[in-house]
This record gives C-alpha cells, sequence and structure tokens, in this order.
C-alpha cells in the first residue's frame, strides 16, 4: 500500500492547510479547500482508493465540464490545524458522476465526514475557473482573511471600491490581480446562492471577497492561489494600519504610476477601475 500522504498532490494540499492555519485564518474549522486533480495524480493516488467507493450524493448544483473529475477536499467541521496531523479523518478524495451533479468519496474522510460545507461554491467555482482558463485552473480556496474581512466593514462593497485601495497599498498588487478582486454582498455561506453569486465574480477575476467573512481565491496550483490570499491579505493589512493611523492617505500609488506597472511588467489592468 503506498502512501498517500507523499503523493505531491496530497502532500501539497496538506502543506497548504498548514500554511493558511499558521497564518490566523482558519480559527476552527474556517475555512475549506479544494483541488482538482491531474490524470497523474488520480493514478498515484488509486492504490488507496477504497476498494468500495461511497454512496453518491447529489449536489444540487451541475457542472458538465468537471463531470468524472477527482477534487482532494477538506471536510466539513474539520479544523485546518488538525489535516497534518491526521490527513485520512480530515480531508479525503471525492470523484464526480457522469452527469457532473453528485460526489462519493474514494478516499480519506474516515469515520462518517463529508466534504466541506462549501463544496457546492467550489464546484461551482471550478467549472467557471476551468473553463475562463482553458483548464489551467486546480485550486479553489476559502479563507477568513482576517483584515479583508475588517475592510468588509468600512468599505462601499462594490469591486472597484475594494480592488482601488488594494491595487494602491501594496506595489506588487496591480501585477499579480490585473484584472481586479470581486466582492460578494454578506450572504448565509454554504448554500446555492452563495455559490452562483460567487462563481459569477469568478468568470472576471481570480478572488472575490465574501462580505464580513472572507476571501474565495483560485489558481493553477497551490502556491499560487496561497500566494494570491497572501498578496491581498497583506495588502487589505496596510491600508488597515494606514486607515487605522487616523491621518486618512496623505499620498498613495497614482492611476498613472498604476498604468506605469501594468506596461512595465506587461499585464492588462481592468480599465474600469482606473481614472
Ligand atoms: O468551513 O468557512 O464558510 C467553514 C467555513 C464556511
Ligand atoms: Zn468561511
Amino acid at each position: 500500500m503506498i502512501d498517500i500522504t507523499e503523493q505531491p498532490a496530497v502532500a501539497g494540499f496538506i502543506r497548504m492547510c498548514e500554511d493558511g492555519w499558521l497564518q490566523g485564518w482558519h480559527e476552527r474549522n474556517g475555512g475549506n479547500l479544494t483541488y482538482r486533480m491531474t490524470e497523474e495524480d488520480v493514478a498515484a493516488a488509486r492504490p488507496a482508493f477504497a476498494s468500495e467507493p461511497g454512496a453518491w450524493h447529489e449536489m444540487g448544483v451541475t457542472c458538465d465540464n468537471l463531470a468524472g473529475e477527482y477534487f482532494i477536499t477538506t471536510g466539513s467541521g474539520k479544523f485546518f490545524r488538525n489535516v497534518a496531523l491526521a490527513p485520512e479523518k480530515n480531508i479525503g478524495i471525492v470523484e464526480i458522476n457522469d452527469a457532473g451533479s453528485a460526489w462519493r468519496i474514494v478516499w480519506g474522510l474516515a469515520g462518517g465526514a463529508v466534504p466541506t460545507s462549501e463544496f457546492p461554491t467550489h464546484f461551482m467555482n471550478h467549472s467557471v475557473r476551468k473553463r475562463v482558463t482553458g483548464g489551467a485552473n486546480r485550486v479553489i480556496y476559502h479563507c477568513h482573511a482576517t483584515n479583508v474581512i475588517a475592510l468588509t466593514y468600512v468599505l462601499p462593497l462594490t469591486d472597484r471600491d475594494f480592488t482601488r485601495p488594494l491595487w494602491q497599498s501594496a506595489t506588487e498588487c496591480p501585477v499579480v490581480f490585473p484584472e481586479g478582486v470581486g466582492v460578494v454582498p454578506w450572504m448565509v455561506p454554504g448554500g446555492v446562492d452563495i455559490a452562483r453569486a460567487t462563481s459569477e465574480k469568478m468568470e472576471t477575476y481570480q478572488a472575490a471577497v465574501w462580505a464580513q467573512h472572507g476571501l474565495f481565491a483560485s489558481g493553477s496550483d497551490f502556491d499560487t492561489t496561497f500566494g494570491l490570499a497572501h498578496t491581498i491579505e497583506k495588502s487589505a493589512e496596510i491600508y488597515v494600519k494606514v486607515l487605522s493611523c487616523g491621518q486618512g492617505v496623505r499620498q498613495t500609488i497614482t492611476d498613472d504610476n498604476l498604468r506605469a506597472i501594468a506596461r512595465d511588467f506587461g499585464v492588462t489592468l481592468n480599465e474600469a477601475f482606473l481614472g
């Protein structure tokens, strides 16, 4: 029997859970992570799959372009803090049916656990990001990034009102997320409505802010997805500190500065947020 936790996809997944925990973004069971496996990942993990997969569970959403895919997912109610200690109890691998509407557990989530309560949102976001990135996107990550959440109490909840200060609070930001960030108003977590609202934002953006809740980030691998969340949260932290000085903003990165960064780094900034 192989040690599945040493396979690169599972090992990378576990490391990212640990990284998020160490950042303080995953109090209790906060946050969730999913990864759409490659064929090679599935082949490497298959020897550890259960001889009898679990029962199929309908999700209430259907995504044709995810039929037959395999995902690594955190478990509902599980703590990121515990993932590295007991992976098979806190994360698992699910297979999607041929209709793209149901999952069944093939490894992990031991003891009756199920995929994250946000699985429908992750699933719909995977579908959108897979389509708009031509299959490159594989990771969807939800974290309770403290300063991003704090800003949702003081900034207007629009894509523009979040993107501009985030771009202006760290010079690398326009390079890392030139399309900006989306903002989803406060909604009940875990349901199909928040899944739909988020996936609409992910048509345009790599990341979406959930008001008074957290951040959704996407990417082609663990490094870029974690790096995106980290960059957004760092910029939010700087802006929170700037506001906390209580003197307003004396000087910032101007729109001409932003355009100059975009030109030199070869990225196209979302013009809707300039000027
Ligand atoms: O998994 O963060 O949004 C717990 C959550 C729900
Ligand atoms: Zn959450």
